[in-house]
């Protein structure tokens, strides 16, 4: 990844409003939609939040969470007791390289990205392949709110509570084939929303993958908001990937597609730097970056320059769930 250090974390961007109108049409269309048959009883919270929103005119702080208790995720290792990050770190310290590479472009830019209309289709090796509406997607289960540490490979993590429902729910539904190894995750290039997409930074469009294993693994978020708001676009709306013991590259923005492979898929930072960013990605403080240390990390809004920095976890700290899909292998080499 192109690492600035010496803005990383130094010049938080200051946006004194964030929230558009667009965003609020957009939370009553999601809340529309969930009434349509799903997660009923998160519709009430979800539904006064919304107007108190409307009436104060400011973004639902993440103290008012407790709201959405009645969403909350049972699923073992799905909420940590850590301190949520701020809102509004969260959606101006992005990594959205098709908006720009500084941190702050993507809440600059991503008003561009048009969500609406939006499919996801599902190809490869599946015995029901299919075109998703959104609308469709959000139907498919019932959404739950997951409070997951997202670490970046440059070194920051954040507290996001995430809203959705496990990948493998859409999985089971389009019935992979018996020789389904690998998923590709295909996300959006589109040269006339997206100003970076055509810049030679990457290889667009700009694509991740898991093995089988991963992505049926119940952590494994599809993602279409967070703080009890439909994304913002600069976090990859309208649907995106959150896997909470990668690196944050490997959770794709904007999905388009979602292909079922026998061979593992060429990603798009793997592409850039093979020998930088591997296919894995799994967060290891162990296992270096060629370039720096991953053994600490510097949480954003609350660690500042001069503090000590915090360990970094195998997996992120979610190796109790997960580190039986690696059982027996070289994290150095399969890193
Ligand atoms: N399409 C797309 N998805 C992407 C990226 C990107 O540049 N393009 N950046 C990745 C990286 S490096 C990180 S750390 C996370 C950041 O997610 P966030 O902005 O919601 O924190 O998104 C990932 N998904
Ligand atoms: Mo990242």
């Amino acid at each position: 990844m192109l690492i600035k250090t010496s803005r990383d974390g130094y010049c938080h961007p200051v946006a004194s409003e964030i929230t558009t109108q667009a965003v609020y049409a957009g939370r009553r269309d999601l809340i529309r939609l969930m009434a349509g048959g799903v997660a009923g009883a998160a519709l009430a919270s979800w539904a006064s939040r919304d107007a108190q929103a409307q009436t104060t005119g400011s973004v639902p702080r993440p103290g008012k969470l407790a709201a959405l208790s009645g969403v909350k995720s049972s699923l073992p290792g799905a909420v940590t007791m850590e301190k949520v990050t701020d809102y509004k770190d969260a959606s101006t310290y992005n990594n959205f390289y098709e908006f720009g590479t500084d941190k702050s472009d993507p809440a600059q830019n991503a008003h561009t990205l048009k969500t609406k209309p939006w499919t996801v289709e599902i190809e490869g090796l599946v015995k029901k392949p299919a075109k998703y509406t959104l609308e469709d997607l959000l139907k498919l289960s019932a959404q739950e709110e997951r409070i997951y540490r997202l670490r970046c490979v440059e070194g920051w993590s954040m507290v996001i509570p995430w809203v959705g429902y496990s990948l493998s729910e859409l999985i089971k539904r389009v019935e992979p084939l018996g020789n389904a190894r690998y998923v590709e995750f295909v996300t959006l290039a589109d040269p006339k929303t997206m100003p970076f997409v055509g810049s030679r930074v990457l290889d667009w469009p700009y694509v991740e993958g898991l093995r089988m294993d991963e992505a049926m693994h119940p952590l494994t978020l599809l993602s279409f908001g967070m703080y009890g708001e439909i994304l913002p676009n600069q976090n990859g709306a309208p649907v995106r990937l959150v896997v909470p013991w990668k690196y944050g590259f490997k959770s794709g923005k904007s999905l388009v597609k979602i292909r079922f492979t026998d061979k593992q898929p060429a990603t798009a930072w793997n592409k850039a730097a093979v020998n930088e960013y591997g296919f894995y990605s799994n967060v290891n403080p162990a296992v270096d970056h060629p370039r720096w240390s991953q053994a600490t990390e510097r949480r954003i809004g609350e660690d500042g320059l001069f503090a000590k920095k915090r360990k970094t976890l195998m997996f992120n700290g979610y190796e109790a769930q997960v580190g039986q899909l690696y059982a027996g292998m070289d994290l150095k080499k399969f890193f």
